[in-house]
């Protein structure tokens, strides 16, 4: 593949701004040893710890993207509560998190409002990453594909081809997020390759050759490695082995 892997942390609701420092500071050094111009490594803090994190890009100290893991669909005013995509922007956040199953399922985002914050995303001039995935349900009826692929469709409905060509996409089986159940690197590509195909029907062969499709749920750096062989897993998104600097480091430096 002539795509640039792509590895993604996902914090989630976890390290306060003074536990964020100390994360950041690790991850400074155990990302030293790490090629992150072979693997775009990135990450995405809660919003309290963005400050931390552009702080030391900018001194040199933390060779990586950041972003968060969402934002609102609104661009400023009266939204008690949201953080809004040009204040990212503003904190020298390059990417965003959009539809990740969590939202969709405490706090109710479906497919308009998902739509609605990518299209917010790429106005602010930020990459979203958008995740796909079936709960379990849909997995064991045999519907995962076709009830990720739709998530998908409503996700990049009225994109443009260049906006298309730009945004990750991130598949993540609910049954396999934090519960250690990694999906096998068969079912990943499984479903990995069935977006690429969509990405292909719906907009031509230079897109759907450029997006990166990670795969979400459980990663390690000891299942990292076979998930990566697979033609059409181009990174991973990354929840608890995120959160350890040394594991996170040794998944960015992953040798395939
Ligand atoms: C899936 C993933 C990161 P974890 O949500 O988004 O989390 O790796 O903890 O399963």
């Amino acid at each position: 593949t002539t795509r640039t892997p792509l590895m993604a942390g996902n914090w989630k609701m976890n390290l306060d701004w003074k536990q964020g420092l100390a994360l950041v500071e690790e991850l400074g050094e155990t990302l030293k040893d790490v090629d992150t111009t072979r693997v775009e490594t990135v990450v995405l803090p809660p919003f309290v710890d963005l400050r931390t994190v552009q702080v030391a890009v900018d001194a040199g100290r933390l060779p990586l993207a950041y972003g968060a893991q969402d934002l609102s669909a609104h661009e400023s005013g009266a939204y008690t509560g949201e953080v809004s995509g040009p204040m990212l922007t503003a904190l020298g956040c390059t990417y965003v998190a959009v539809g990740h199953s969590e939202r969709r399922q405490y706090h109710g985002e479906d497919e308009a409002v998902t739509n609605a914050k990518v299209k917010a995303a790429f106005a602010a001039g930020l990459t979203p990453i958008l995740c796909v995935g079936e709960p379990l349900e849909e997995r064991q009826a045999g519907t995962h594909v076709t009830y990720t692929l739709a998530q998908l469709e409503g996700g990049i409905e009225g994109l443009d081809a260049a906006q298309a060509k730009s945004i990750v996409i991130a598949y993540e089986p609910v049954w396999a997020i934090g519960t250690g159940e990694v999906a096998t690197p068969d079912d990943a590509q499984e479903v990995c390759a069935a977006i690429r195909e969509a990405l292909r029907a719906l907009h031509g062969d230079e897109v759907a050759d450029a997006v990166r499709v990670l795969y979400g749920g459980s990663v390690k750096s000891s299942n990292v490695v076979e998930l990566m062989d697979k033609a059409d897993v181009d990174g991973a998104l990354v929840g608890g082995a995120s959160l350890k600097a040394e594991e996170f480091a040794k998944i960015a430096g992953y040798q395939g």
